[in-house]
């Protein structure tokens, strides 16, 4: 009888019926992974063993065209408040309310455990309970000082402690605590892998080491065969070549071979642990009852990494908590097949995240389909208020609410179709992008726009911006009107892109040229709670009477007689003084240089301290070294390489700590 009730009201209208008393409402678990590529998972074409999350897939629904922000903390905004990220108000959120908060009305138990990311902690954005760490990154043994417990600094065991296991024991504590207060529950699992550092456990390195001897060309091109003999892409998809800043795996030297395959065993690794973590979690709820009217949510923050921080460090294990090995741009490429580029950029290998939705009671698609209709994290709070008749409501107490970005995905899940939706919207940084419908725009850090047919070249290799210059500027002025009107984002974010087109690269990709040297052990002793998640710093900003550009490895620039200058106005370090900052300058400027810096937020510049010194400016490039005595720790900075007008260009701009240790770099 229930059973009919449930489908005479799925017919009616979708999912109206679980409104009613003899309905239980769902439980929703959403997990999200940090750094995953879209080509990570056994079902989404890996070769890693991830049986538990292929098991939800072949039982459940995969979308082949789920879109997250890109970067971790946009994603987790958009993720848990439906609405852009600028949109919602950035990390403070301030123009949103959570899902937790729109599920607490119903009846919801609310638990999150992981990495948080955002302002404040979990437990002032609607959830009865969390654990896990406030920081963008931690050391998965050591941990670091933003752990919490339920609002309360919790200190890291000093043995026995492992994140991607701490994350899981604490969700099945917090589930049992749901139970016994017989409450339908929300529960949020943000893991930290595999983000770097890679920190794998050492029998989960193991089980992958020389796995990856063969290289990133054939574990690529076998990925890409996989994702088409399971139907994931069609048959007919070109998958992107490897770029130019990717050497061929055969022409590494072997030391830089071994290097990389040791690399990938960790990825593999910390992957592996998710989903054998993801399996306990998955027993647990069988044993509770609970698999069948359980929501299930798969995603990934954003796309592989190719930021490689720190120098590789030879003949050290990656399971010694001391170690921190970092990304690799080659394997990033590989773990984003068949797509272009990485984390930050708009192009789909930063956007595209694998997405597996399970729930016996709800879903009507046939087990293990595949979904190809666009959707995005913004849409998972719209679809969630749905299934479990609540609405996000348009005001909050101490907050703005604007109207939701994203839509109910409900339609998909009763086993129809969402035949058009509305354009999504992409900014990170300076990277930019719109979907909508069959096209999309996309510009890689401001350069000028590009535009793709996704229905026939979802690979975006095929350019039509000077074929269809009708489509492209529909577009743009779509995503200026947005950006503008939905972000409330004016400035800097809504600036025109360049007219200049420049090799597409970045300071922070591996550089295969370099010779292999081991370094020294990164970060003993220290934990990253680096919120910036990555030591390229923000672009300066240009003083009044300077435009800067970033024109390849270059800051350039164009500077007026008007107190010309760079202002860093947050540094975002965290390590104490002493520094020294390095760059090369070449100058067709005039006048004195100097150095302004502060320790303090509330010492604006140029009260603060100084430093002068001297640049040629003859249009020769010269290297340049300032040593910054300060024994705090830095806040905001102003270098002014001149006092005159004209060009001025700096590359390799580092700020270092006392051992050398590479703090910030620019651009
Ligand atoms: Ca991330």
């Amino acid at each position: 009888m229930k059973a009919l009730t449930l489908l005479l009201a799925l017919l009616l209208t979708p999912f109206a019926g679980l409104q009613a008393a003899d309905i239980k409402k769902p439980n929703i678990l959403l997990v999200m992974v940090d750094d995953m590529g879209f080509s990570d998972l056994g079902c989404y074409g890996s070769e890693i063993a991830t049986p538990n999350m292929d098991k939800l897939a072949a039982n459940g629904v995969r979308f082949s065209q789920f879109y997250n922000t890109a970067k971790c903390h946009s994603s987790r905004v958009s993720l848990l408040t439906g609405r852009w990220c600028k949109q919602a108000g950035d990390q403070g959120m301030s123009r949103a309310v959570t899902i937790p908060e729109v599920l607490h009305p119903a009846g919801y138990f609310t638990a999150m455990t992981g990495k948080w990311h955002l302002d404040k902690e979990p437990t002032d954005f609607g959830f009865d309970r969390y654990f896990g760490h406030l920081s963008g990154a931690t050391n998965y043994y050591k941990g670091d000082k933003t752990f919490r417990l339920d609002g309360k600094p919790w200190t890291v065991p000093a043995q026995g402690f492992y994140t991607t296991i701490a994350n899981v024991d604490y969700a099945i504590n917090f589930l049992d605590a749901a139970r016994s207060a017989k409450k339908p529950w929300f529960l949020y699992i943000a893991f930290n892998a595999p983000h770097g550092s890679l920190q794998p456990l050492k029998v989960d390195y193991e089980k992958y080491l020389g796995r990856y001897d063969a290289g990133w060309d054939i574990v690529r091109a076998a990925r890409v065969a996989k994702q088409k003999q399971i139907g994931l892409l069609p048959a007919d998809t070109v998958e992107c070549p490897r770029p130019e800043h990717i050497p061929a795996w055969d022409k590494l030297p072997s030391e830089q071979k071994t290097w990389e395959s040791q690399r990938m065993s960790a990825y593999a690794g910390l992957i592996d642990r998710i989903d054998q973590e993801m399996g306990r979690l998955l027993a647990n709820l069988q044993s509770a009852g609970e698999m069948e009217n359980t929501l299930i949510v798969f995603v990934s923050d954003n796309g592989a990494c190719p930021y490689d921080r720190g120098r590789p460090q030879i003949g050290t294990h990656p399971y010694d908590p001391d170690t921190s090995w970092s990304d690799s741009t080659g394997w990033a490429w590989a773990r984003n097949s068949p797509f272009r580029f990485y984390k930050q950029n708009q192009f789909e290998g930063g956007i595209s995240t694998p997405a597996i939705m399970h729930w016996p009671a709800g879903l009507k698609t046939k087990s293990g389909s595949i979904v190809s209709s666009p959707a995005h994290l913004v849409d998972l709070l719209p679809t969630f208020a749905e299934i479990t008749g609540t609405k996000s409501p348009e005001t909050f107490p101490g907050r703005q609410p604007t109207p939701l970005a994203g839509i109910s995905l409900a339609p998909i899940l009763a086993g129809g179709e969402i035949k058009s939706r509305p354009p999504i919207h992409l900014l990170f940084g300076s990277d930019r992008g719109l979907r909508d419908g069959e096209w999309k725009i996309v510009s890689f850090q401001s350069q000028p726009w590009e535009l793709y047919q996704m229905s026939t070249d979802r690979t975006e290799l095929n350019d039509l911006a000077s074929q269809h210059p009708d489509i492209l500027s529909r577009m743009v002025k779509q995503w200026h009107d947005l950006t503008a009107n939905v972000l409330l984002s004016t400035g800097k974010d809504n600036q025109p892109v360049s007219t200049k087109v420049i090799p597409k690269t970045h300071i922070g990709w591996t550089d295969y040229a370099a010779p292999l040297t081991a370094g020294k052990i990164r970060g003993k002793g220290k934990q990253s709670t680096d919120k910036a998640d990555s030591t390229t710093g923000a672009l300066p900003r240009g003083r009044a009477g300077t435009k800067v550009k970033v024109d390849g490895k270059q800051l350039v620039l164009t500077c007026s007689s008007k107190d010309p200058g760079l202002a860093f106005d947050k540094l975002g370090v965290s390590t104490p003084g002493p520094y020294t900052l390095t760059f090369r300058v070449q100058s067709k400027s005039s006048g004195e240089a100097k150095l302004l810096w502060t320790t303090d937020a509330a010492t604006i510049l140029p009260k603060g301290k100084l430093q002068l010194f001297t640049v040629k400016h003859d249009g020769q490039w010269q290297d340049i070294s300032l040593t910054i005595a300060e024994t705090k720790t830095l806040f905001g900075m102003r270098l002014d390489p001149c006092a005159g007008e004209g060009e001025v260009r700096i590359e390799a701009l580092q700020l270092k700590d006392a051992k050398g240790m590479v703090l910030k770099s620019w651009p």
